[in-house]
């Protein structure tokens, strides 16, 4: 297993597109695979960021995203930077509450407020102050700096659950569903995931199953075309049927991955959310293990309602990760500590931007560090 973001070098090629996918750029001095039986299976798609790991259809090891880099490449020194400047306004207001000369009632009342303006709700507000408050006794703890040092731990502690890789290559293809409300950030995490899933060699296959609009497939065509990668898409066609089409062709093209884009809904439209079910029950009778992962999106500036969206689409499809956008503008962030006390599901994502370099792991704690430095 290896992180997706780890530099590589030598620069990666992209994957091929649809005129060559069964025989993709080779990545790196590739060392020919035997093809386990089929002619789909490509020569050599060898790529060795640190531990020379095979992917492609005959990957030796699944990959992992979410692995924390030991030393922080550039691109996600940027995107911290991006992700610190988010969250400045606050962190500039929990830190502030740490800014006097002694621990008094005061603060932890000011912390409330502070933790409650952030989003974090009520639930997860309470744990954090009662714990920092007990730890804080125990150590002996007297000034708010070290205070504050003990909350940012206590928070990294509380997030820690979520953060969990997304492994690929388990299956062949990984089948993964995207769901979530209109303009949370779908199809643009999916553009973005496809192209680190592009740089890290393995082969992506897009589903426009958000078939309603031509704009919505339009728009998924597009970061099919800045990837390379192929994409099924059919105007006016069912959701679930394209769904259905995409993981059988993924099954046949030897794809690692195939990434199903569902049209944005509330869960409050239960036709919908019912439709959102019949994708998935329709994607199992292509591949009774598929969809291996099921994606929430939510955008960050939610708020408490993203809480709300987490349990909804939980309940209706079984969630195994979220994506979280837009924590570049004016989101608080706490919401991930309110997610983390009342429905822990993994955060794969956390995306700053609408630029492709803009969506990297979750780590639980630089988050908490970035939300109370
Ligand atoms: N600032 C910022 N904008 C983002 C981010 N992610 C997505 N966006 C923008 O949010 C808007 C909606 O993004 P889409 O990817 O179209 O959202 P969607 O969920 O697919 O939308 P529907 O398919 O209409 O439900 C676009 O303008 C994106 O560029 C992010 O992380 N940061
Ligand atoms: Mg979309």
């Amino acid at each position: 297993m290896f992180s997706f973001f780890k530099k590589k070098s030598p620069p990666i090629a992209p994957v091929a597109p649809a005129t060559a996918e069964h025989t993709p750029a080779p990545l790196a001095p590739a060392s020919p695979v035997e093809p386990s039986g089929g002619s789909l299976t490509p020569p050599a798609t060898a790529l060795a960021p640190s531990g020379g790991s095979m992917i492609g259809s005959a990957l030796a090891a699944p990959i992992t995203v979410a692995d924390v880099p030991t030393t922080q490449p550039p691109e996600r020194q940027k995107w911290l930077a991006k992700l610190k400047a988010g969250l400045g306004k606050t962190a500039a207001s929990l830190s502030g509450v740490f800014g006097g000369a002694k621990i008094d009632e005061a603060l932890y009342e000011d912390l409330e407020s502070a933790l409650l303006m952030a989003d974090a709700g009520v639930s997860a507000t309470q744990f954090l102050t009662d714990t920092l408050r007990k730890r804080a006794k125990a150590a002996g703890v007297t000034h708010p700096v070290a205070l504050k040092n003990l909350l940012i731990a206590i928070l990294a502690e509380l997030l820690q659950p979520l953060q969990k890789p997304l492994v690929i290559g388990q299956h062949t293809p990984t089948v993964v569903m995207v769901a979530g409300v209109n303009g949370a950030g779908k199809t643009t995490s999916i553009g973005k995931l496809t192209r680190h899933l592009a740089e890290e060699g393995a082969s992506v296959l897009l589903a426009a199953a958000d078939t309603f609009r031509a704009a919505a497939r339009e728009q998924l065509s597009i970061w099919a075309d800045r990837n390379t990668v192929e994409i099924i898409s059919q105007a006016g066609a069912d959701p679930a049927a394209v769904s259905f089409d995409a993981v059988a062709a993924g099954k046949a093209r030897g794809k690692d991955v195939v990434l199903i884009d569902t049209a944005g809904r509330l869960p409050t439209q239960l036709h919908l959310m019912e439709e959102l079910k019949k994708i998935k029950r329709v994607i199992q009778k292509a591949d009774p293990t598929a969809p291996h992962e099921v994606l929430l999106v939510i955008d960050g500036n939610t708020g408490q309602n993203a809480v709300s969206q987490v349990k909804s689409f939980d309940d209706a499809l079984g969630l195994t990760g979220l994506i979280v956008t837009k924590l570049d503008g004016t989101a608080k962030g706490g919401v991930l500590a309110a997610i983390a006390r009342e429905r822990p599901i993994p955060v794969y994502f956390i995306g700053v931007g609408e630029q492709l370099n803009e969506l990297e792991t979750f780590n639980a704690r630089e988050f908490a560090q970035a939300l109370l430095a």
